[in-house]
């Protein structure tokens, strides 16, 4: 195993952030506790149809009272690192205006309770859960939300900023923007690509705000950044649709954020390839979006293999009008989700990111899969195929660390089981098994496996 005295085992530099994530609206319940006010998902699980078998994350992991509990799970996982996301209408009710001084005062408690066992937090700002009072202002669609994200940014920060060294403004605004304004999959739960556009750009100048403002708060050592989910995409065959079809699928999947992050401007084959207009955009918006960024956070989970409409298959079209995605490839193993198993795919994505964007450093903000685990009183948790999941990506880190790419930690998706969105609690990510009915956690042993490869690692 990897875990002692193999190639890897001190192959990583001393420092390297061994971590777990988690998100606000998955894992903490307490909906209704403490002030805080609804989100845009707890109106979205309320619509008939959209959650499986109609859950919610009403009360979820219950991490907001089993806090304590949960550090000190993590410390006996021997994270080096944690990444959650803050809950904007925890903090600010409105959105804007009045803090909830409760809702802060309980990521200042976790931020103490992390330190004290050395776990260095990793703060994501915006994981999907907007404040439904800003939702009736226009939410993602209007200008002013990413005014108000900026406010919200500042709260935290004149908080935290003392103690949290890694800062993330949003996570995955593909999803955000995609799956919400266009697919109707995640909250809002709008069906209009052209919306999309637009909500994605509030989202990016709502970014390029925050990162000013925390530039200009924080201090000098601060790592500011985002997270963005990549799929590296594979031709079917050889076609010229094909081609094309690859060219169209990357620039939709991973440079409609990147290319404006980076290098201030948007693909010009985005609009084309989901046929609508671009977005408004103001004098200087692109050069706010591009503010110069500290690292890059990198969530990745699978790739994408497509191919030029019309070659007559039984692929699926996954709401784009040019192009198939190849849903199962015979020979390839699959998760719980369906997403193809495919490791390398870590490696391209990581080396391409350095060699095209070179963000100043790079960190694996998610990476995990479900699985059908099985827990009965009184026996672990046998998740083998998770464990083996997480070495091959695990080597696929190394491989990306001996090509001189500045990669600084590694999220595993996730701590604990959780809400997983549209999917609700069917689907279970977690290096700690949650039985939901009593709230008990359960190490799995992809956790005990996870927790001896990083105490085998040099500090
Ligand atoms: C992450 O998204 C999230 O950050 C996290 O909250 C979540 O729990 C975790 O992964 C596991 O899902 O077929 O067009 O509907 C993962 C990225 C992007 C994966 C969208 C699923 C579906 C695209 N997700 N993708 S579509």
């Amino acid at each position: 195993s990897l875990a002692g005295g193999s190639d890897l085992a001190g192959g990583f530099p001393p420092g390297f952030l061994w971590g777990a994530a988690t998100s606000a609206y998955q894992i903490e319940g307490a909906a209704r506790e403490d002030g805080r006010a609804p989100s845009i998902w707890d109106r979205f699980v309320a619509r008939p149809g959209a959650i499986f078998q109609g859950q919610t994350g009403e009360v979820a992991a219950d991490h907001y009272h089993h806090m304590e509990e949960d550090v000190a799970l993590m410390a006996r996982l021997n994270l080096r690192a944690y990444r959650f996301s803050i809950s904007w209408p925890r903090v600010l009710p409105q959105g804007t205006g009045p803090v909830n001084e409760r809702g802060l005062a309980f990521y200042e408690r976790l931020v103490d309770t992390l330190l004290a066992q050395g776990i260095e937090p990793l703060v994501t700002l915006y994981h999907w859960d907007l404040p439904a009072a800003l939702e009736d202002r226009g939410g993602w669609l209007v200008r002013e939300t990413a005014q108000a994200f900026a406010e919200y940014a500042e709260v935290v920060a004149r908080r935290l900023g003392d103690r949290v060294r890694w800062w993330l403004t949003h996570n995955e605004p593909w999803c955000s923007s995609y799956l919400g304004y266009a697919l109707g999959i995640h909250a809002p739960g709008m069906h209009d690509k052209q919306l999309a556009i637009h909500a994605g750009h509030h989202i990016l100048l709502s970014h390029g705000l925050a990162a000013q403002c925390l530039r200009s708060l924080l201090p000098r050592e601060a790592q500011i950044g985002i997270a963005l989910d990549f799929y590296p995409v594979y031709a079917a065959d050889e076609r010229p649709e094909t081609l094309a079809a690859v060219q169209q699928a990357d620039t939709f999947r991973n440079r409609w954020f990147l290319d404006p992050l980076f290098h201030a401007e948007y693909p010009e084959l985005l609009f084309s390839t989901l046929d609508v207009t671009p977005p408004l955009i103001q004098a200087n918006d692109l050069a706010v979006i591009a503010t110069p960024l500290d690292f890059l956070g990198v969530n990745y989970y699978s790739r994408m293999l497509v191919r030029g409409a019309g070659a007559g298959s039984a692929a699926t079209t996954s709401g784009n009008p040019s192009y198939e995605v190849v849903e199962r490839i015979p020979g390839a193993s699959y998760t719980a989700m369906g997403w193809e198993i495919f490791p390398e795919g870590l490696e391209v994505i990581l080396t391409r990111l350095h060699r095209e964007y070179a963000p100043k450093a790079l960190v694996v903000t998610e990476n995990g899969a479900a699985f059908e685990d099985h827990w009965h009183t009184g026996e672990g948790v046998h998740d083998w195929q998770r464990i083996h999941y997480l070495q091959l990506h695990i080597e696929a880190l190394s491989r990306v660390l001996a090509q001189q790419v500045p990669l600084k930690g590694y999220m595993v998706w996730s701590l604990l089981d959780n809400f997983e969105w549209a999917f609700g609690y069917s689907k279970r990510f977690g290096l700690v098994y949650v039985d939901y009915p009593s709230q008990r956690r359960i190490i799995k042993d992809s956790g005990q496996w996870y927790a001896s490869f990083i105490a085998a690692q040099r500090r």
